[in-house]
C-alpha cells in the first residue's frame, strides 16, 4: 500500500523574522524566503514550515495572532504570500503554516469584543472565571512564561485564562461556534493551496471544566495536568480531521507540550483520523535538572538514549508517527547543547544529524542547523528579545539570583539562542539585512555561514544533503523497526534498523574522546554484505565488528 507523501519527506523550519530581510527594516520577510528557495532545493528538503506570519503585535513573535486572515506587515502582503506559495510549488516544495488556535492575541477582534461585557456574543470564545471569595485568581495554575495563568479584567471583574503570556488569551474549545470559526479559517488557508499545518500546543485546548486548584500532589504542580492532553482533546482532533483535514491532501503535525507516548499513538494512528504526526520534547529535557529548565546541568546521556529508543519502539509498535528534531525556534542550538561547538564543531554537528535522521519518523531541520549555527552566547540582558527569557530574568532576579548567574543560564537556555539571524555570508550582519537586525547576529558568522558551507565539500550542509538522499533511497529508514544496542555504553549511541530485506547499523560516539565499538552478538550479520553509507570522517573503516571510534565519529552501514 502506498504510504502518505510526508513519510519520506524532510521538513525545513523557517522562523521568518530571522531568516532573510530584503526590505532593509532589520526583520526577515516573505520575499527573503523566495530569494532562498533554490538554496533550500539544493539542500534537498521537501516541505517548508513557516512559523506564524499572520497579523500580530509580535509580543511572542507571531504566536499572538490578532488576525488569521492577513499577513503581518513587516513580513509583506497576502500577494507576497501567494507569490511565495506559487514559487515554492514551482520547485516542488510544499508549504505548511503554523496555526495557533489554543489562544489568540488580546488584540484580536474576538477578544476586544469579548472583553467589552459579560453579555458580548464573543465572551464565551475565551475562558472567564469569577475570582475566588477572597478576590484571588480562580485557580493556582502557573503560566508557562511565569506568574499566574489568570489576568483580572477590571472592567468586568472576571479573570481570563492565559497559559502563556498575559497577551495570549486561551480560546474556549468547549464553544461550538468558536470551533466552527476555527474550521472556516483553516479551510481558507487550505483552499489557497497550503499543504498542511503545524498546530501550536494543540494538546492544551481541552481544559478540565471543573478548573480545580493543583494540590501539588504530582510534579510540577502548576496546573498543567488539568489541561494537558485534556478530557476532550481526541474528540476535538477527530472533529478537526472530519471537518477540515480529511477534505484535503495535507500534512498535520501537532506540537504536544508535556505529552505521553500513549497519547501520541492516539493522535497519529491513521485509523483514528486525528493528525499525521506529533512533536514531543522529552529528549530535550535531559539537561533540565529535576525537570527545571532554568538550571544548568550536563545532559543525561543514558536518559537521552532510553527516551529516544522508547519513543522509536513504542510508536513503531503502536502504529504512530514521530516528528524527528533537535532544533526549533524555542530550543537552543543542538551543536552547542549536546555537541561541541568549539573543538569538534563539524564532527559533532554531523553526528547529531545522523543520530536523529536515521530514525523512523519525519525529520525537521531548523534554519541554520544545516550548516551548524551555534548559540550566540549573548553577554548582556539588553541583547535578549524573547518574552519568556525576559520574564524569567525578572523572576530569577527577584528571587535574589545574581545577574551574571542569570546570564549564564540564559546563554544555555534562552529561546533567543535559536532566533539570531541566519548567517548567509561573512558580510555585515551576515548578509541577513542591509538595515539593523531586530536581534544581534552571532559573533561567529564570518566562519559559520551558508556561503562557506556551500564551498566546502566536507561541510555540515552536504552531510545533511546526504542524509536526506539516504532517506529517499533506503526504505529501511522509513519502515524498518528499531533496536537499541550497547544500551549501557557510556559514550556510544548505536541502533539497528531492520526490515526483511536489509538492515541499517548506526553508530554514534557522543563524546570528544576515543572509544571502542564492539558489535554485540545480538546483531546477526551472517550472510549480509556490508556497505559504509555515511561517515563524518574522511577515512572511516568499512569494518565495524571492532572499531575504535574517534571523537564524535558517526557511521552508517547498510547490511543486505
Ligand atoms: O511553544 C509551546 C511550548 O511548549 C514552549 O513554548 C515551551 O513551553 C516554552 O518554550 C518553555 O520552555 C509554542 C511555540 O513553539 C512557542 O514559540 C510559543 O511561545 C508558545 O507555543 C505559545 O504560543
Amino acid at each position: 500500500m502506498s504510504q502518505p507523501w510526508w513519510k519520506k519527506s524532510v521538513v525545513y523550519q523557517i522562523y521568518p523574522k530571522s531568516f532573510n530581510d530584503t526590505s532593509g527594516n532589520g526583520v526577515g520577510d516573505l520575499h527573503g524566503i523566495i530569494e532562498k528557495l533554490d538554496y533550500l532545493k539544493e539542500l534537498g528538503v521537501d516541505v517548508l514550515w513557516l512559523t506564524p506570519i499572520y497579523q500580530s503585535p509580535q509580543r511572542d513573535n507571531g504566536y499572538d495572532i490578532s488576525d488569521y486572515f492577513s499577513i503581518h506587515e513587516e513580513y509583506g502582503t497576502m500577494e507576497d504570500f501567494d507569490l511565495l506559495l506559487k514559487e515554492a510549488h514551482k520547485r516542488d516544495l510544499k508549504i505548511i503554516m503554523d496555526i495557533v488556535v489554543n489562544h489568540t492575541s488580546t488584540e484580536h477582534e474576538w477578544f476586544k469584543k469579548a472583553s467589552e461585557s459579560k453579555e458580548s456574543q464573543y465572551r464565551d470564545f475565551y475562558i472567564w472565571k469569577e475570582p475566588k471569595s477572597d478576590g484571588s485568581e480562580p485557580t493556582n495554575w502557573i503560566s508557562k512564561f511565569g506568574g499566574s495563568a489568570w489576568q483580572l479584567d477590571e472592567k468586568t471583574g472576571q479573570y481570563y485564562l492565559h497559559l502563556f503570556d498575559v497577551t495570549q488569551a486561551d480560546l474556549n474549545w468547549e464553544n461550538e461556534e468558536l470551533r466552527k470559526n476555527v474550521y472556516d479559517m483553516m479551510r481558507y488557508w487550505f483552499d489557497k493551496g497550503v499543504d498542511g499545518f503545524r498546530l501550536d500546543v494543540i494538546n492544551l485546548i481541552s481544559k478540565d471544566q471543573r478548573f480545580p486548584d493543583d494540590d501539588g500532589s504530582s510534579a510540577p504542580g502548576d496546573g498543567r495536568k488539568f489541561y494537558t492532553d485534556g478530557p476532550r482533546v481526541h474528540e476535538f482532533m477527530q472533529e478537526l480531521n472530519r471537518e477540515v483535514f480529511s477534505k484535503y491532501d495535507v500534512m498535520t503535525v501537532g506540537e504536544m507540550s508535556s505529552t505521553t507516548i500513549d497519547h501520541c499513538i492516539k493522535y497519529t494512528k491513521p485509523e483514528r483520523h486525528e493528525l499525521s504526526m506529533t512533536f514531543n520534547f522529552h529528549h530535550l529535557k535531559v539537561d533540565y535538572p529535576n525537570g527545571n529548565k532554568w538550571a544548568l546541568a550536563d545532559f543525561d546521556f543514558q536518559a537521552l538514549k532510553q527516551i529516544l529508543s522508547k519513543w522509536q519502539i513504542e510508536m513503531h509498535k503502536g502504529g504512530g508517527w514521530n516528528a524527528l528534531f533537535w532544533c526549533n525556534h524555542d530550543q537552543p542550538r543542538i551543536v552547542s547543547r549536546y555537541g561541541n561547538d568549539r573543538e569538534y564543531h563539524n564532527e559533532s554537528a554531523k553526528m547529531l544529524a545522523t543520530a536523529i535522521h536515521m530514525m523512523q519518523g519525519t525529520p525537521y531541520i531548523y534554519q541554520g542547523e544545516e550548516f551548524g549555527m551555534t548559540n550566540p552566547k549573548f553577554s548582556s540582558i539588553n541583547e535578549y528579545r524573547d518574552v519568556e527569557s525576559l520574564n524569567m530574568f525578572n523572576i530569577m532576579k527577584e528571587t535574589g539570583i545574581k545577574e551574571e548567574e542569570i546570564l549564564d543560564i540564559l546563554k544555555c537556555k534562552s529561546r533567543d539562542n535559536s532566533r539570531t539571524p541566519v548567517q548567509w555570508n561573512d558580510e555585515k550582519h551576515a548578509g541577513f539585512t542591509s538595515g539593523t537586525p531586530w536581534i544581534n547576529v552571532a559573533g561567529n558568522y564570518k566562519e559559520i555561514n551558508a556561503e562557506n558551507a556551500l564551498k566546502n565539500n566536507d561541510s555540515v550542509f552536504y552531510h545533511y544533503q546526504k542524509l536526506i538522499h539516504l532517506r529517499k533511497k533506503y526504505d529501511v529508514i522509513t519502515s524498518g523497526d528499531y533496536q537499541l544496542i550497547l544500551d549501557d555504553h557510556q559514550e556510544i549511541f548505536a541502533y539497528v534498523r531492520n526490515t526483511e530485506k536489509e538492515k541499517l547499523l548506526v553508530i554514534n560516539n557522543f563524546y570528544g574522546t576515543e572509544t571502542l565499538f564492539e558489535l554485540p552478538e545480538s546483531v546477526n550479520i551472517d550472510g549480509y554484505d556490508r556497505k559504509l553509507l555515511l561517515s563524518n570522517y574522511q577515512d572511516s573503516s568499512a569494518e565495524f565488528e571492532n572499531v575504535k571510534l574517534r571523537p564524535y565519529e558517526s557511521l552508517v552501514y547498510l547490511l543486505e
